[in-house]
């Protein structure tokens, strides 16, 4: 048989689709002869990849293994009478594009172009099934000016407020970064120290939404590990808020937040965070010096740090509380392992009963008081650690005898009755600090009035100049006004972040300032954060070039929500919330029918080098799309992508199973051409159209559950049983084989097609139909021996061939025992009946 020439078939069959806009998104309405509007009585389906962002590197091969696997969905769906929407963008705004700006001079957009054509020609290169005409770019002023329309609406809903907030600010990124973007005190990006600054900075409220964002999560079609990941980011916490008086101090109370309101009677003293604001009202002029020098210490560490640290420090503030059941004087000290920013900054000391408590009262030498007793009978306390287990109340007054469950509950209440507290929910979401000090982002629109001395005429001055004196307020934001929009970047030559928390943008003087009715108004110079765009993209490619709205109303009725979104398990918290958030936020304004975005979500397992270990460029273990394609074909990359194992396993690339799938795709194109060259119809035998049905059924059921390795299996088996039958290939199989592949390999299944003698695509044929009672499995078990031994059985189809055997058996872990790590040497395989194989 002849090789596939896929270098010429495959630009060939490009060149069709884009001259015939064979993936144009069909409309969902259309209008009759008399007017009226009628909706497509299809089923639709939008199904969105994680759009890239266009690196100067290109495309690397794990954007292709999500891309592939969505393609071969949206390529099935339009055979299966679906209206399909699958387009692609680009994340385009972010760090990179900048920071070779600033080393090299080159404007972040022209660097954005060239890389975006580029990684544009790779996916063209591999053949997806995108409707170009939806393409939207994150930077595109005409996307930028509804990125900024969002914010206003989120200004307006009061979502969107200015904050002096103590910020991660990582000086060798010049900029402030989201607490998801710190891990372990570095940055997510990069690795750079991250130390805490407080800061003016936008913040979101994403916390309003904390309770829809976690329950929104129900019936999504989601990964579990993400759902759990989400709500445990979210961190929904149901407990108790308790009052406690000060002594001495009418006018002052601490309240503290517990989970374990039972174990009030254990509360030996409180701890409050050391950026508490009641702090310094409560220190004791005595203590003053120490409070002081330990809130200046502990204020650089990171909340992770200062949780993580089992050697827990603190300082006493001098002041007491006073109990509000049984009224004992209790201290009030400071310690760092009580986070400024959770639940209300402070907390009731119970050693007892909480490690962490247990620890500080040890080193400090502070009372324990033991109020819950195991429920087991004969267990004795050690009182050498704390007993965090529940059990039942003692020391406690009317509530002893109570179990931890009924105990919360009764003492909730009895602090109700005399408010002194009450049952609260507190969650772990903290708001979304959401500027950037960064030239390469959405302008915040948002600008300030300029104030000038008093002495100062203000017709007369310049901000612009340097040395004019002013302060800009702040505390007085004025949103842009909406028919103002797109607020664009400022023309810049530097664009390092410089030292001016301001940000770069504080430096383009004549953008930032202006006059208007004879007032002078300071633009706000902070930008949005990469996560802006990707928060509502998919709302754009509905409707891409809109200029009059975000998108229409009716093409969020007709695609809204996303069906199947593709991407990676590393967005599984921050892009997904943030998106969950915007939509929500979307929803409730009105603008979406739907309350959630992302209805199905599915993520690929990472690709990694053939060493096992992740791709990357200081390994040389990084496989580049480019090469393989070049040397085997697109269809061969995307075949072996989905080949490889489970969509959503980690595994490796393995360049010597890359030719396992060329073969498979020139012995398929041999079994075409053989077809097409019979001279007379070869009538189908009963053994081909039971593994044609077969095939069909498996195909179709794997694809709807995104088995994609499995269905291929089926296809290779199917295609070795026709190749078998040399030139006597009955055109029905290889007409049907042709459509099952096209998902996959839709070159080769466009150029057979064509072979077949069909000059119009297969894009929209409809997919292949089975007779289930041809299905019925026939499968015999065989034995399995090695070296001659028996060592253990496999059920197989009676039709399967070698190959499938051999597969099988190596799925038994007991034949596995003796093959690995052995050279195989030969096998025998007598079909119905045995398999030996031979290693060495
Ligand atoms: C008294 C107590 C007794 C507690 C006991 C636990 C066990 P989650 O589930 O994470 O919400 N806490 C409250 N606010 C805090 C803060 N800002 N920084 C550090 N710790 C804080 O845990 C809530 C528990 O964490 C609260 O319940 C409080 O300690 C502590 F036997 O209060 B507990």
């Amino acid at each position: 048989g002849t090789g596939y020439p896929f270098s010429q078939i495959e630009p060939k069959w490009q060149s069709y689709w884009k001259k015939h806009h064979t993936f144009k998104t069909p409309d969902r309405r259309s209008a009759t002869p008399d007017g009226q509007i009628v909706k497509s009585p299809r089923k639709k389906k939008y199904i969105l990849d994680m759009f890239p962002y266009p690196s100067g590197a290109g495309l690397h091969v794990g954007h292709p293994e999500g891309y592939t696997a969505s393609d071969v969905m949206a390529r099935y769906y339009r055979m299966t009478a679906h209206d399909v929407l699958h387009p692609i963008g680009w994340d385009s705004f972010g760090l990179p594009a900048e920071q070779f700006a600033i080393n090299t001079g080159t404007h972040p957009e022209i660097t954005t172009a060239a890389n975006i054509a580029n990684f544009k020609r790779q996916l063209q290169m591999l053949g997806f099934s995108y409707d170009w005409d939806k393409e939207v770019a994150t930077t595109d002023v005409g996307y930028v000016k509804w990125t900024q329309w969002i914010f206003l609406q989120l200004y307006k809903k009061g979502l969107a407020k200015q904050s002096e907030v103590s910020v991660n600010w990582c000086p060798a990124l010049g900029t402030v970064l989201a607490n998801e973007e710190v891990i372990n005190g570095l940055s997510e990006r990069g690795d750079h120290p991250v130390v805490r600054l407080p800061l003016r900075q936008w913040v979101l409220k994403i916390t309003e939404y904390a309770d829809r964002l976690e329950k929104g999560l129900q019936g999504l079609d989601w990964p579990a590990g993400t759902m759990v990941a989400q709500e445990q980011w979210i961190g929904k916490s149901e407990g108790t808020e308790i009052v406690f008086a000060v002594d001495g101090r009418d006018d002052q109370n601490v309240t503290v937040f517990t989970t374990r309101a039972d174990t009030l009677f254990g509360v030996t003293y409180l701890t409050l965070a050391p950026e508490h604001p009641l702090v310094p009202l409560i220190t004791t002029p005595s203590q003053k010096d120490d409070v002081d020098a330990y809130v200046t210490t502990t204020s650089s560490r990171s909340d992770l740090d200062r949780t993580s640290n089992k050697d827990k420090t603190g300082v006493f503030t001098g002041g007491y509380a006073i109990h509000p059941l049984t009224n004992e004087k209790i201290p009030i000290w400071i310690g760092d392992y009580v986070l400024g920013s959770y639940g209300t900054g402070a907390v009731m000391a119970v050693p007892a009963h909480d490690e962490r408590d247990f620890e500080f009262a040890k080193k400090f030498g502070l009372d324990v008081k033991w109020v819950v007793e195991s429920k087991e009978e004969g267990h004795e306390l050690s009182k050498e650690e704390a007993f965090t287990q529940y059990g039942v109340n003692v020391n406690s007054g009317e509530f002893n005898g109570l179990t931890t469950e009924e105990a919360k509950k009764a003492i909730t209440a009895k602090l109700s009755e005399i408010s002194a507290g009450g049952s609260k929910i507190t969650y772990k979401l903290r708001d979304w600090v959401f500027s950037r000090q960064r030239y390469w982002g959405e302008p915040i629109p948002i600008y300030f009035p300029v104030d000038f001395p008093n002495d100062v005429d203000p017709t007369t001055v310049d901000p612009k100049m340097d040395g004019c004196e002013h302060t800009i307020r702040y505390d007085k934001p004025i949103p842009v006004d909406e028919a103002d929009l797109p607020l664009k970047l400022p023309e810049m030559d530097d664009f390092s972040p410089g030292d001016d928390p301001a940000g770069c943008l504080a430096r383009a003087k004549e953008w930032r300032y202006f006059q208007k009715d004879g007032k002078w108004y300071a633009r706000e110079t902070n930008t949005m954060p990469q996560w802006a765009g990707s928060c509502w993209y998919y709302f754009r490619f509905l409707d891409p070039k809109n200029d009059d709205a975000a998108f229409s109303p009716e093409l969020d009725e007709d695609w809204m929500p996303v069906d199947l979104y593709v991407g990676g398990a590393e967005h599984a918290v921050l892009h997904l919330l943030y998106a969950r958030f915007w939509h929500q936020v979307l929803y409730d304004l009105g603008y979406t029918k739907h309350p959630e975005p992302f209805q199905k979500l599915v993520h690929q397992g990472m690709i990694l080098g053939s060493d096992g270990e992740k791709m990357s460029k200081s390994r040389g273990n990084v496989v580049n799309p480019d090469d393989v394609v070049d040397a085997h074909g697109a269809d061969a990359l995307r075949l072996y992508e989905m080949f490889m194992g489970p969509l959503e396993a980690v595994k490796p690339w393995q360049t010597s199973q890359v030719a396992g799938v060329v073969r498979f795709q020139n012995k398929l194109y041999n079994v075409v051409q053989s077809a097409v060259q019979n001279e007379s119809d070869v009538a189908m035998d009963e053994e081909t159209t039971k593994i044609l049905h077969k095939t069909m059924k498996k195909v179709t059921e794997d694809i709807e559950s995104m088995s994609f390795n499995t269905a291929i299996s089926a296809m290779m088996v199917l295609t070795n049983h026709l190749t078998t039958l040399k030139d006597k290939v009955p055109w029905e199989a290889a007409e049907k084989l042709t459509l099952m592949v096209s998902p996959f390999a839709p070159h080769l299944g466009e150029e057979c097609w064509n072979l077949l003698g069909h000059d119009k695509s297969l894009a929209y044929h409809p997919w292949v139909e089975y007779d289930e009672a041809l299905c019925v499995d026939n499968t015999v078990t065989i034995g399995v021996q090695v070296n001659g031994k028996k060592r253990g059985e496999i059920e197989i189809s009676v039709d399967a061939d070698q190959e499938v055997a051999v597969e099988q058996a190596m799925k038994v872990q007991t034949i596995l025992n003796q093959v690995d790590g052995k050279e195989v040497k030969k096998v025998i395989f007598v079909p119905g009946r045995i398999l030996n194989i031979i290693v060495k």
